[in-house]
């Protein structure tokens, strides 16, 4: 046979196949009351303007899933969409002077492309975009029903203020406690601003992790500890009678988890903007001043938990509760003001944060808690053990001992449990021009409202000037300034934007109506909850909290029917690569580099330069691969099956020249197979019929074939997917036959019409291709249905080989019956896993007990 004929052309083909794609309408939604929906989604991204390997990858697996479930007879709704406001786009118009909309629209169009040259099967007839002027009237309609349920609010708040650009900075603008473009320091500033009440649904928020069986061990830990809860009690300690106190409160609430060592407690501390802290300000310059620094000081939790402990004495006592002894009264750097009651009790011997305050202020260290070896002085002992300098309560245990005390401290009438929630409302101000604005205006009568309905959507002006610093919406000549049209008084508008996290909280549920301002519950039901979201675990906590919030939110007010907005959640790995750095010490792309005589040189000059170790894609360590270049070059579906086959999804992936090359070239085998095997001019027929051993066997295997690589693209298992579609295919590859022999040809082409429909949603348009050239005339994706396995034919033709290395067991591998010596080392070492675990090592020799063992010496 001919073997020379054309090789894949990927870049003409894949173009083919996206366009007959397009002009079907072939992923356009289709309900069908006969057949289950199914909402595949990944998260959309920012429009950058270029898309990266870790868009590659999410993409990739939300379009094997899409895929197979329209194969599997679902109806299958899969769009996608641009979170698209936000600051690179103020930055780059601050920059470039180029207005932040045409900047965004010229990256979502870029984008676009590059995610059509994937081919990945999105209903693009549902795109939504997040700046878009009726995502924004739809999501001012929302805020207005959740101010009207009084579930957003204003209150005062602290932000980072940069003094320079008189602007308020994001946390990580702000580095090493100066604003990133400034280069000043960062101030505290207190600011009015827009709060969603997501804490009071911090215990749905907690238990209903319960129901959602089908998202990451991790992420459902990650979420539990961000809400926090925790259950303590609030204790009331009496302030002794000082001057200092007229007209202040003389009593102190403070919080606590451990009121077990209430008898090590040897101080009180306060945060610096507890209310008790402002009064004595107005007394003492000592405590003005500790306060005043703090506030200059831009701190996070991360940051205060490392920072030196500070505080001032208030010369202030509170009496101990049990015992005849005063307490002194601190105001704190590390007591916050937003967590419990803005107050605590130190106790230096069993909590680390008490221990480095104690020491730096000489306060007295009792210990409480009896630990199987001595303390040592430097670290509070944190863990059980049984009580003692504790009177009443000696000799209990710490659980006990617990609650012991919380029931006589609630008898005294001086204490009271309470579960406390680390989750704090969420601040959704943005003091920003490109963010969606908020449809609130302020009546010159002191009055809030809320914009008419009719004048949504109160959209950005377009006039806009970057130059001036602060928030330009605030700085526009005219834009803020309007009416109340029912009493004709002047007002003002807001000028705060909403967090870009507040688009993303709702935009599943935008896609379903992209172009009405409507929520209809009708039409989303069926679809909701979204059964498969795929994303990065970066977004375990914040986005997933939120949307989840915002589901439970509307569903409180009758907007919604359901309560959790994902039913599985799927995170991909990372996608790394090795780094290079030059002898300068500078990071080298790995496209500049090349490998001559085993190391590596720079392209240009053929220096040295010293590979690295591989970590995740990053632009700072300029280890990243521009996936257009590679689909350019090697052809999506080249790109798609290498992503797919070399680690497990959830696994970090690393990308290698050597591995896309490998994949290449097996599409190139394939394909030339397919090319040469003339299968168009053999009938299909019925597999019942066969009587030729040969082709019962492949039938046979066909069958377990179909079996197995369902169950694992059921499982999230894509890597063991395209392994088996390897191995099945090197398999039926390599049977010999005789054009006379009529049955065998028969179940050639059974199998590989199989393959050919499973290896899809992979790689499409080469399944595409091959479909044609086994004599289809239409477009397989639409027409061809997931082959199901036959019971029957799952009759044992495998056997399972232990391979071992070293002598050591090392793999189970399935292996067809009846292999002699050399084709059961052949199958073997063509095995993904076994090449992978081969690729930089060195086999001495293979020792092979046919249908039992294989070892290799290394
Ligand atoms: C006395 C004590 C003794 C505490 C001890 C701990 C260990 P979690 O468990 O994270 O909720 N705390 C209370 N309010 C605070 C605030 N506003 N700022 C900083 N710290 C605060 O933490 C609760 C514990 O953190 C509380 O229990 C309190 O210190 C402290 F051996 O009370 B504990």
């Amino acid at each position: 046979m001919d073997s020379n004929k054309k090789a894949y052309d990927a870049s003409a083909i894949e173009k083919k196949w996206q366009k007959i794609w397009e002009k079907n309408k072939t992923f356009q939604t289709k309900k069908n009351s006969e057949k289950l929906n199914y909402y595949v989604l990944e998260m959309f991204p920012y429009p950058s303007g270029r898309i990266h390997m870790g868009h590659v990858r999410v993409y990739t697996l939300g379009d094997v899933l899409a895929r197979y479930k329209r194969a599997t007879g679902h109806n299958v709704f899969h769009p996608m969409g641009w979170d698209s406001f936000g600051m690179p786009a103020e930055n780059a118009a601050f920059e470039n002077n180029i207005h932040p909309r045409e900047w965004t629209e010229k990256n979502i169009s870029n984008m676009k492309e590059q995610l059509k040259s994937m081919g990945i099967s999105y209903d693009w007839s549902k795109e939504v975009s997040t700046c878009d002027n009726n995502y924004i009237e739809h999501q001012q309609k929302l805020f207005i029903k959740l101010f009207e349920a009084k579930l957003v609010y204003k209150k005062e708040a602290w932000a980072n203020w940069d003094p320079k650009e008189k602007t308020v900075l994001a946390n990580e603008q702000v580095i090493d406690g100066k604003g990133w473009r400034s280069g000043v320091d960062v101030e505290k500033k207190l600011l009015n601003q827009w709060f969603l009440s997501i804490t009071k649904f911090a215990d749905q928020l907690l238990n209903d992790l319960d129901k959602l069986t089908d998202w990451p061990e991790n992420v459902i830990t990650m979420q539990k500890n961000w809400i926090g809860r925790s259950e303590g009690v609030e204790i009331t300690f009496n302030i002794l009678k000082n001057p200092l106190l007229q007209n202040a409160n003389d009593k102190i609430e403070i919080f606590s988890t451990r009121p077990d060592t209430i008898f090590g407690a040897t101080f009180l501390a306060i945060a610096p903007d507890h209310p008790l802290s402002k009064q004595l300000a107005s007394r003492s310059e000592k405590i003005k001043n500790f306060i005043s620094d703090w506030q200059k000081t831009f701190t996070n939790e991360e940051i205060l938990e490392k920072q030196p402990k500070k505080g001032v004495f208030t010369k202030l006592y509170a009496e101990h509760p049990f015992k005849n002894e005063k307490l002194p009264i601190y105001v704190a750097n590390f007591v916050l003001s937003t967590y419990g009651t803005g107050a605590i009790f130190g106790v230096p011997a069993h909590d680390q944060r008490d221990l480095e305050f104690a020491k730096i202020y000489d306060l007295k260290v009792i210990d409480v808690i009896k630990s199987d070896n001595p303390r040592n002085p430097e670290e509070a002992y944190t863990g059980d053990g049984i009580l003692f300098n504790s009177e009443f309560l000696n000799g209990k245990t710490v659980k006990l001992a617990k609650e012991h005390v919380i029931n006589y401290l609630q008898e005294l009438n001086i204490g009271r449990r309470r579960i406390k929630y680390r989750l704090r409302d969420w601040c959704a101000s943005r003091q920003r021009y490109w963010g969606c604005p908020i449809p609130i205006i302020y009546r010159e009568d002191g009055k809030v409202l809320t914009v008419e309905k009719e004048d949504l959507p109160i959209t950005l002006p377009e006039d806009i000037d970057f130059s001036l610093g602060g928030n330009p919406l605030e700085n526009h000549p005219t834009w803020k300034y309007t009416t109340c049209k029912k009493t004709g008084m002047k007002a003002i508008r807001e000028t705060d934007t909403l967090d870009t996290f507040f688009d993303s909280s709702w935009y599943f549920l935008k896609f379903i109506q992209p172009n009405t301002a409507v929520l209809n519950q009708k039409e989303i039901q069926g679809w909701c909850p979204v059964h498969q979201y795929v994303g990065g675990i970066e977004h375990a906590v914040l986005h997933l909290l939120y949307s989840r919030f915002f589901v439970k939110a509307l569903r409180s007010i009758n907007e919604l029917g359901f309560d959790e907005p994902f039913k599985g959640l799927f995170c991909q790995g990372m996608v790394c690569h090795k780094t290079f750095k030059d002898k300068n010490n500078n990071w080298v792309y790995p496209e500049d580099v090349k490998l001559k005589k085993s190391t590596y040189v720079l392209k240009s000059s053929g220096e040295p330069v010293r590979e690295l170790r591989s970590e995740k894609m990053s632009k700072s360590k300029k280890n990243i691969v521009d996936p257009v270049n590679i689909i350019k070059e090697y052809g999506a579906d080249t790109a798609r099956i290498f992503m797919l086959s070399d680690s497990p999804p959830d696994r970090k992936l690393e990308w290698s020249s050597s591995g896309i090359e490998g994949s290449k070239k097996y599409i190139f085998k394939v394909w030339s197979f397919f090319k040469n095997s003339n299968l168009k001019f053999v009938k299909d027929c019925n597999e019942e019929i066969f009587k030729n051993q040969k082709a019962i066997k492949l039938r046979n295997l066909t069958n377990s074939y179909i079996d197995r690589i369902t169950k694992s693209l059921e499982s999230f298992q894509y890597n063991v997917a395209v392994a088996l579609l390897r191995e099945f295919s090197n398999f039926f590859m390599k049977i010999e036959v005789n054009t006379e022999e009529n049955e065998t040809l028969a179940s050639l082409k059974y199998a590989v019409t199989k393959w050919t429909i499973m290896v899809a949603p992979m790689m499409p348009h080469l399944a595409e291709e091959l479909w044609k050239e086994i004599g289809n005339e239409k477009s397989m994706v639409c027409e061809q249905k997931w082959p199901k396995a036959n019971d029957k034919y799952l009759v044992e033709e495998e056997i399972k080989l232990v391979v071992q290395v070293n002598g050591k067991k090392k793999f189970l591998k399935s292996l067809p019956k009846g292999l002699n010596k050399d084709e059961t080392e052949k199958h073997i070492l063509e095995m993904q896993e076994i090449k992978l675990f081969l690729r930089e090592r060195k086999v001495k020799k293979i020792i092979v007990i046919p249908e039992k063992i294989l070892n290799i010496v290394i």
